[in-house]
């Protein structure tokens, strides 16, 4: 049996994974969207599932909030009801995708009162990260156009900039601001925030307190996305990411599930820049359950991320450097596919179990009699909100 070193050891120590209240809550395609038993009524019960995740893989000590799904009386009430549940609030997402004002843009949009309504739903957004003590303003925009010519697209950039600005200049010091892209959707001729490049160069011209979020669901088909990944890092400008899997657009599946391979290479870049300690970067997940039941929905995810992670870790990196200089094609190739073949799953049983965790984080929330608790519990549990 593979076993791992005491390096790798502390390494998988150092991981965490911040869950996305959403998945908790029903959600589905633009068809249907089908009613889970036990859904969370309230953010109340988003974190109190979430805390599940937690205390059976040890690897999700946060939840990320969306606003105004997750809205709440009392915010500094929420915060002590997470930490009563083992986690805490995490990074706050805006939302200006479901109100028909935003219609033709929020904070591109030509109009200056709707833009100003837009940008000032963030600073509420930043408002509420002072009561909840998160780090991270996540802006995620659904804003572009369907048709060539219907708008000026370079008017509409600057006019982005213009909002951001305002919104970055009310951040406090230890708070930042992530701004996500997405190559289309709902927009399908243009998307003001298309691409990693165009996050890149509105973030820099704010400031340091400004980086990249990059949702792994949001890249055409055949994207290499670890040399993204790659490259923000080496620009210092890697925030967060938004994990998930796809088949064919933002499926937003279980990461991992799709193509475990694509997030083996993910993680051996994270690893190769810097690390999982890297305290500039925050891994969330950002996924929907139609289908399966959500907690042990996002269980599964995060062993996902544990296991590709464990596989990048064991990459013979000495090895790897070796090959690569002395242009070893088949060499170096072999090194890492090597560790991507190893299966560690009996290694991180007994890792978990040496930590005071189950070995098997699935069947112990299976055993744990909290499903069929909320199942009975809870009656008219409520969508997510949109889909993600
Ligand atoms: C949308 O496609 C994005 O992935 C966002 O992160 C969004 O805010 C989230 O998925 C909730 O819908
Ligand atoms: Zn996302
Ligand atoms: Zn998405």
């Amino acid at each position: 049996m593979t076993t791992f070193t005491p390096d790798i050891e502390a390494s998988l120590a150092q991981q965490s994974i911040e869950l996305p209240s959403w998945a908790f809550g029903n959600s589905g395609t633009r068809f249907k969207v089908f009613a889970t038993p036990g859904t969370p009524r309230d953010p109340y019960e988003k974190i109190a599932d979430a805390g599940q995740v937690h205390k059976h893989t040890g690897l999700a000590p946060s939840v990320a909030l969306h606003i105004p799904w997750d809205l709440v009386d009392s915010f500094a009430d929420l915060r002590k009801h997470a930490e009563d549940h083992g986690v805490r609030l995490g990074t706050i997402n805006s939302n200006t995708f479901q109100d028909d004002d935003y219609k033709f843009g929020a904070l591109t949009h030509e109009d200056d009162r709707i833009r100003r309504k837009a940008v000032d739903h963030h600073l509420a957004c930043i408002d509420v990260m002072d009561a909840t003590g998160s780090r991270d303003l996540k802006i995620w925009l659904a804003e572009g156009s369907n048709y060539p010519g219907q708008n000026d697209l370079r008017a509409r950039q600057d006019r982005l900039a213009d909002s951001l600005r305002t919104i970055y200049d009310r951040l406090g010091d230890d708070q930042r601001l992530v701004l996500e892209y997405k190559f289309f959707e709902p927009a399908f001729y243009h998307t003001d925030v298309p691409d990693w490049g165009t996050s890149y160069v509105q973030v820099a011209a704010l400031g340091d307190k400004a980086m990249v979020c990059l949702d792994t669901g949001h890249h055409a088909p055949g994207t290499n996305i670890e040399f993204i990944v790659m490259q923000l890092l080496r620009l210092g400008k890697l925030g967060s990411f938004d994990f998930n899997s796809r088949f064919y657009a933002d499926d937003d599946l279980i990461v991992g599930a799709a193509d475990p391979f694509q997030l083996f290479r993910i993680l051996d870049q994270v690893i190769r820049g810097g690390g999982l300690n890297n305290p500039d970067v925050a891994f969330m997940l950002d996924q929907c359950h139609n289908l399966e039941a959500k907690i042990p929905g996002q269980i599964r995810s995060v062993l996902n991320v544990q296991e590709m992670t464990a596989r990048a870790l064991l990459v013979d990196r000495p090895a790897l450097a070796a090959a690569q200089s002395a242009n070893d094609v088949l060499g170096a190739n072999a090194v890492l596919m090597d560790a991507f073949y190893t299966d560690v799953r009996p290694a991180l049983a007994a890792w978990r179990e040496s930590r005071g965790l189950p070995a098997d984080p699935m069947a112990a929330y299976a055993a744990s009699g909290y499903q069929q608790q909320i199942e009975a519990d809870r009656v008219g549990g409520t969508q997510a909100g949109w889909g993600a």
